[in-house]
């Protein structure tokens, strides 16, 4: 997309509920994330990682052969400084948020933070563990201190190994071990790699990037994974429940809130203080039939795998719920957030509230929440909205909404597949043995509004799923595909091939399953080495046939989530444009010299087709390397619910033969 064509809404979203709300937006003459991208073209020069801003020498554009900036840096140097710098801002964003967790889990435990329970002691004592908390006869208090005081000090470490780099297969960590990537302390690879790209420091562009690995492995195996466990232990380890996506969950008659952003800290808060019977009786005292709370990014992927709470939409449906005329609040806290909202809110009624510490937005009215008196301040926010809901004008809601199961956590998928007694990932490692499943692509992160929103995530996803492929989601990807069916078992296995079908069937799960968040791609390594444990499928998670991807993304935090998957041996794939296409050197290093030293590798492929025959050539490549048999389609789809149901359909003569040949002497005593 190079910008100046005014895109129709079919070519600007996927989503029938967005193509309304964009005829709206262009008739009323509103920009939105969609418009502004047709009418700003991205400059050509940073796009490809050429523009060096590091120093007042500058900014250098280095587009011309061999040419270097005012210090002498050359174009490799460049590239490889501002993707490092990136990756570190975004490990920056997803670990800090994993500390402010730590810090909740500290004020919950001392008594500090009333309002916040530990509401799954077990994931508390599992993590106590790995974190050489002591726990034998102790309070559980005492254990969720101790454990904060832990995670935290996570953080600062200088020396050393991040703890939960033990949590990766043996293989794996030998490997980080000799090449000297196991981080030493999350703050601290953060700092390293601003230091060493700053003008006039670390210049060979291998050197650099191994720093950008070092920290993005800080974030996937410290920050995100203690955030994902930390909101475990205080808002409760998911499992499936079933939820609702898309602008149709936003109700005409109700005071509507939206979330958005990602700490589940004050969302959890909001979603107590919408169900508080005197708040509800105040939103009837002012005419609305009650308070409805929904969700946008990544905040709501926390609350609808946890509570259940619907969710608005995905990166790009930011503007449009505003834009729907129904939204009383929006509710922000960090991350994500376009600062667009703020001017565009201010032709409705709706008010955006900022809450973070970190995060003030010019226009908008700023709620600073503190954990210490959690509820209070929720209860303050919801009162608000309630208050504008007389101002109300006139809504758009689009009458689009899908069902979705959310929810699958690492722990559920274990018990899922094996039960309580027996919980283990054996049948699903032996459905990729056998070949029923072909092989487990994770798609996630953001939307683009350079391209189509949803479209590349709903295609890749149809694709694999016909090819017998697993696919786990998490972030935004996940909602595409929630607000497209494909996370409701019925919808997805009308798409999907005749093995993973026959799996998902037996075991009572959509084939596509809803993972979280995008700090819970940590869910997805501790998956993969799950999977390494249980035998079968090599022994380290390069071996797995597995993919991974973010075929729309967009944010920093996708740049570091990829780096962290690729270093811990995954393929990943990354959509849209190549932030290091101006150097063949680094686009090299991060394919082949990355495969070389660690079986993963990071490449940036634009064309969706392209992205699934690369994600399935490697997928049959890894189960060649394990010597498992050729996938063939053709073998599966004899068993399962639709086998019984296509069975129960014929003439009784015609079923004997399908099942046995040809009639047989005790016919009579089966069933008809
Ligand atoms: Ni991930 Fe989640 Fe969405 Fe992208 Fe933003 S919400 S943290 S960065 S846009 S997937």
């Amino acid at each position: 997309m190079t910008g100046k064509k005014v895109r129709t809404p079919q070519e600007r979203s996927a989503d029938p509920a967005a193509h309304l709300l964009l005829e709206f937006a262009e008739a009323a003459g509103l920009s939105t994330a969609f418009s502004r991208a047709d009418t700003l073209a991205p400059c050509p020069i940073g796009a490809d990682g050429l523009c060096c801003r590091n120093c007042s020498m500058g900014p250098c554009r280095l587009v011309k052969e061999g040419q270097v900036g005012v210090c002498g840096a050359t174009v490799d140097t460049v590239v490889a400084r501002n993707f490092a710098r990136a990756v570190a801002a975004g490990a920056a964003a997803h670990s800090d948020h994993g500390r402010d967790m730590a810090f909740t889990l500290k004020a919950a435990a001392t008594g500090q933070a009333p309002d916040y329970k530990i509401r799954d002691p077990y994931k508390l004592l599992s993590i106590a563990r790995i974190l050489g908390v002591p726990t034998d006869g102790r309070h559980i208090e005492e254990i969720a201190s101790d454990v904060a005081d832990a995670a935290i000090a996570q953080f600062g470490q200088q020396t050393g190994q991040i703890l939960y780099a033990k949590r990766a297969p043996a293989r794996r960590q030998r490997i980080w071990q000799e090449l000297g990537y196991i981080p030493r302390g999350i703050d601290r690879e953060v700092v390293e790699v601003l230091h060493r790209t700053h003008m006039g420091d670390d210049q060979d562009p291998e050197h650099i990037l191994d720093a950008a690995i070092r920290c993005a492995l800080a974030d996937g195996w410290g920050g995100s994974m203690l955030a994902t466990d930390i909101s475990d232990v205080l808002f409760g380890t998911p499992s499936p429940l079933v939820a609702q996506m898309n602008l149709g969950v936003l109700k005409k008659d109700q005071v509507n809130i939206i979330i958005h952003g990602h700490e589940p800290t004050l969302s959890e808060m909001i979603l107590a203080a919408v169900s508080d019977p005197g708040l509800i009786d105040y939103a009837r005292s002012k005419g609305a039939n009650g308070i409805n709370l929904a969700g946008i990014c990544c905040t709501s992927n926390e609350t609808l795998m946890r509570q259940g709470v619907p969710s608005a939409g995905n990166f790009l449906h930011q503007e449009l719920a505003i834009l729907t005329g129904a939204v009383e609040a929006m509710v922000v806290d960090v991350q994500c957030i376009m600062q667009a909202l703020v001017p565009l809110a201010q032709n409705f009624h709706t008010e955006i509230i900022t809450t973070s510490k970190k995060v003030k937005i010019t226009g908008a009215t700023h709620i600073e929440f503190d954990e210490h008196h959690a509820l209070d301040t929720a209860r303050e926010i919801v009162r608000r909205a309630i208050d504008n809901f007389p101002n109300r004008g006139e809504t758009r809601i689009p009458d689009v909404r899908s069902d979705v199961v959310a929810g699958f956590s690492h722990e559920y998928i274990n018990y899922a597949l094996g039960g309580v007694l027996r919980g283990s990932f054996r049948p699903l490692n032996d459905a990729i043995i056998a070949g029923r499943i072909r092989g487990v692509v994770a798609d996630i992160g953001c939307n683009n509004p350079r391209t189509t929103q949803d479209a590349i995530h709903q295609y890749v996803v149809r694709e694999f799923l016909k090819n017998d492929v697993l696919v786990v989601e998490t972030g935004c990807g996940a909602i595409a595909s929630g607000k497209r069916g494909f996370m409701l078992g019925e919808a997805a296995l009308e798409v999907a091939g005749p093995g993973l079908r026959e799996v998902c069937e037996a075991v009572g799960i959509p084939p596509v399953l809803h993972m979280g968040s995008c700090v819970d791609n940590s869910r997805i390594l501790t998956v993969l080495s799950q999977m390494v444990t249980e035998g079968g499928l090599g022994e380290d998670i390069s071996d797995i046939p597995a993919v991974g991807m973010a075929p729309e993304w967009m944010s920093e935090k996708a740049l570091a989530i990829a780096t962290y998957a690729a270093a811990s041996g995954v393929y990943v794939i990354m959509g849209v444009t190549s932030p290091v296409a101006g150097s063949e050197t680094v686009t090299r290093l991060l394919s082949e010299g990355w495969r070389a030293k660690f079986g993963g590798r990071l490449e940036f492929i634009t064309d969706p087709g392209e992205i699934v025959r690369r994600a399935l050539a490697h997928i049959d490549e890894r189960r060649a390397a394990l010597k498992l048999p050729e996938y063939d389609a053709s073998q599966w789809g004899k068993s399962g619910d639709r086998r019984v149901l296509e069975l129960l359909q014929l003439p009784f003569a015609e079923r004997q033969a399908a099942l046995y040949g040809g009639p047989v002497a005790v016919a009579a005593t089966l069933p008809m």
